[in-house]
């Protein structure tokens, strides 16, 4: 039975016990976890800038002099040697970036809740962006309702009850162990204000801030509790902020509040669900349901689903939670999605949740601009604006070259030196070429012209780095070294493994499509003749893409052993997802090598992170090999997904949530070779259904239904005008010029 349009909700019978069982809610820049407890509540917080420490010159001046023996050395098949004067010469001083830290917790504890609660039950709605909690004592009932704001940036927390003058609790701030950096103060008679230290030489100051508006009762403040007693509702506003973005944070944050306190909660809540719904109401997705599985609570279906049950609504649920989280940790403005989103109740977070950029980072954006929120990618091209600058230091004194560089991570300070010294990852320049790449992709969804004139010159100057640190081998190609697969290690004939190397594959296929990219700008926007030609040369010297001998694309250009088969990253197949060079309609060769190799790696355990087993969801889409996809969408929920639908590296990580959200409407919608196919690797079970508001390259914007496999409508609505192809299951193959604001309806009778 098709889902006539449940709302879209987790929701559980019992508070958290645990932070992987919270909530999350957030605007971008805000973010809070909620337990959901009802005699003590906990959101544990976070402010996207909430980082410790200041930015840093980390390049190493020894990099350049000891570049040509570090090449040397790899050409040689020395890897030890090479590795071992990479590691020093080439390291970033000191060796790590700057990490991510929690902003504190919000604790409440109500009174008159002695006896055990009753009919208890919470929810995230995904529909609204609110999170609630309801319950009953003896005969009171009691709710929450929580939302953070993107129009009023603050968090809102509205505490009612149907027992007049029932409400009072207590409320603080903590900070865990870390309480010697902050100090909480009171703020008149009905506020708290937390402010300190985030840390470290040249690091932000911050400073979170309460207040409470009543209705009834009395505030007052004791030490640093803020108290309420006998109030018939309660609105607790939070707002807060760190010195990276405002001169002082306090002021800021006291300011925000002193405004909303003065806006009835109704308009608050009015104002988010506004633009809230702007921007996750674009997309809806159907799929044939069981209504006898709709009366379950969230962590009961995904049980029985991790046994076996067959659940498309919980798959629904699940690609909306990853718009959802998408929305609520990338808001113009706000920072990137890190590894953790904008959710991290940990100082020393894992892999400093900061903006791995060998594939996380990348992956957060993949369901960006096909599941219609391309304004929530502004915040990464922010990002890769910021790294340009210290991204041209790096490429000069580490390499000697033009343009800019990243290696595989980068911080809040858009810091582009290597970071730490762990060979398989530290050492590669592909960074910023990579996520050079979205600006690309934004404009082949948009067409947006004007974008696209700023971009190019970003584009452009990632590309001068590549010109600048490519290097002719001895058959006169032109090679990338020292360089790494992520994160592989290869063996040598002599014995030697090691992961330093000449041209991994990956380096040439973002190489290839950055160049390509930026050789079609080039045209598009009529400048820089020589530079594409430039460009177009370089590019008729890389290596070409080279099937191994288990059929499999080569992960080196030499056909060396892996050290690990089923590797977690899969980047020698970066031209099948999320490039396009490899694909069954163009290159069948190499399709079908992509293939083996998918195949291979799944054989000797791959897949076991949640954000490779997304990837490869993408990959068998792509390859539109329906059951393949399925059963690894299958197997994302069923092995790498936490009670509340996070992504589970282990441990959380959110790149599989946007990862797998991608994946699923790759299954529906492709639009990387010309035109548009809708259905490309549509499961069995999901027979029949219907989705709105995909969008496609091209500019469009797709609302299609079907039953038994085969559309029966599909209405394509052009944002620009032009040739547009559409190719679906069930309808005559169609090209047409569209006209910008115009939709156009097919139906299997023409
Ligand atoms: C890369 C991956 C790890 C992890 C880390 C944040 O290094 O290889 O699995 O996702 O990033």
């Amino acid at each position: 039975m098709i889902n006539t349009g449940y709302r879209q909700r987790l929701w559980y019978n019992q508070p958290a016990e645990e932070w992987n069982e919270a909530l999350p809610i957030g605007n971008g820049r805000l973010g809070a976890m909620i337990f959901g407890g009802t005699a003590e509540e906990k959101l544990q917080l976070n402010e996207d800038s909430v980082w410790y420490g200041g930015p840093r010159d980390r390049n190493n001046e020894d990099a350049l002099p000891h570049l040509p023996e570090i090449r040397k050395l790899i050409i040689e098949g020395r890897l030890r040697e090479a590795e071992e004067l990479a590691a020093m010469s080439m390291a970033g001083l000191p060796e790590a970036q700057r990490h991510y830290l929690p902003l504190g917790e919000l604790l409440l504890s109500f009174g008159d809740h002695e006896q055990s609660a009753e009919d208890y039950r919470r929810e995230l709605d995904l529909e609204q962006g609110v999170s609630r909690i309801k319950y009953r004592i003896g005969d009171v009932s009691y709710s929450r309702e929580m939302f953070a704001s993107y129009p009023d940036q603050a968090i809102v927390i509205r505490i009612s009850t149907d027992n007049k003058d029932g409400i009072s609790l207590k409320a603080r701030f903590t900070r865990n162990n870390w309480r010697y950096l902050e100090k909480t103060k009171k703020w008149l008679n009905n506020g708290l204000i937390m402010n300190g230290d985030c840390g470290g030489k040249g690091g932000s100051t911050f400073a979170a801030v309460l207040k409470a508006v009543t209705e009834d009762g009395l505030c007052r403040t004791v030490g640093e509790y803020l108290l309420v007693d006998g109030a018939s509702s309660v609105t607790l506003l939070l707002a807060a902020g760190t010195s990276f973005r405002h001169s002082d944070p306090d002021l800021y944050a006291k300011r925000r509040l002193e405004e909303l306190s003065q806006v009835p909660y109704e308009e608050l809540l009015a104002r988010h669900t506004a633009d809230y719904r702007g921007l996750y109401g674009r997309v809806k997705l159907m799929l044939p349901e069981n209504p006898n599985q709709s009366g379950l609570p969230t962590d009961e279906r995904l049980k029985r689903f991790q046994k076996g049950e067959e659940d498309n609504g919980l798959i629904v649920t699940y690609f909306q939670y990853g718009r959802y989280l998408l929305i609520s940790s990338s808001r113009q403005g706000s920072l990137p999605a890190n590894l953790q989103g904008i959710w991290n109740d940990s100082f020393t977070p894992a892999w400093d949740s900061k903006f791995t950029i060998n594939i996380n980072a990348q992956m957060n954006y993949w369901p960006v601009e096909i599941c219609n929120l391309a304004e929530c990618h502004e915040p990464l091209f922010d990002l890769v604006e910021r790294m340009k600058e210290p991204g041209r230091v790096t490429a000069r004194v580490m390499y000697g070259c033009r343009g800019f560089t990243a290696h595989h991570n980068t911080d809040i300070w858009a810091d582009t030196a290597p970071q730490d010294t762990y060979l398989p990852a530290s050492f590669w320049p592909l960074g910023a070429a990579w996520l050079c790449l979205h600006l690309w992709e934004h404009y082949r969804f948009s067409q947006d012209r004007y974008f696209l004139a700023k971009a190019y010159e970003t584009m452009k100057e990632a590309a001068q780095f590549l010109l600048d640190y490519l290097i002719e081998d001895a058959e006169g190609r032109l090679i990338t070294c020292p360089s790494v697969s992520p994160e592989n290690t290869y063996k040598l004939p002599n014995g030697e493994s090691g992961v330093l190397c000449v041209g991994a594959s990956m380096d040439f296929q973002i190489i290839e499509a950055l160049f390509g990219a930026c050789i079609r700008s080039t045209e598009i926007i009529g400048v820089d003749e020589a530079f594409r030609e430039e460009l177009a040369a370089a590019l008729e010297r890389l290596p070409k893409p080279q099937i191994g001998k288990y059929g499999q694309i080569q992960e080196w250009m030499e056909d060396y052993e892996e050290l690990e088969p089923g590797h977690r990253h899969i980047s020698h197949l970066f031209a099948l997802y999320p490039g396009d060079a490899f694909s069954l309609e163009h290159t069948p060769e190499l399709a079908e090598a992509a293939r083996r190799t998918l195949e291979r790696r799944l054989a000797n355990g791959g897949g076991h992170t949640g954000w490779s087993r997304a990837w490869i969801i993408n990959f068998w889409a792509r390859l539109k090999d329906q059951d393949k996809a399925y059963a690894n969408v299958r197997s994302l929920l069923q092995h790498s997904t936490l009670p509340n639908l996070f992504d589970n590296h282990p441990p959380f990580q959110i790149d599989g949530n946007f990862g797998g959200t991608a994946g699923i409407a790759e299954m529906l919608l492709q639009s990387h070779a010309e035109g548009i196919k809708l259905l490309p690797a549509l499961p069995q079970s999901w027979g029949e259904g219907s989705v709105k508001g995909l969008r496609a390259r091209g500019g469009y914007t797709l609302d299609f239904a079907w039953e038994e496999g085969l559309v029966t409508e599909a209405v394509v609505t052009c944002t620009v005008s032009g040739p547009c192809r559409l190719d679906a299951p069930g309808l005559v193959p169609v090209s047409f010029t569209g006209q910008a604001g115009c939709s156009y309806t097919f139906t299997p009778k023409g």
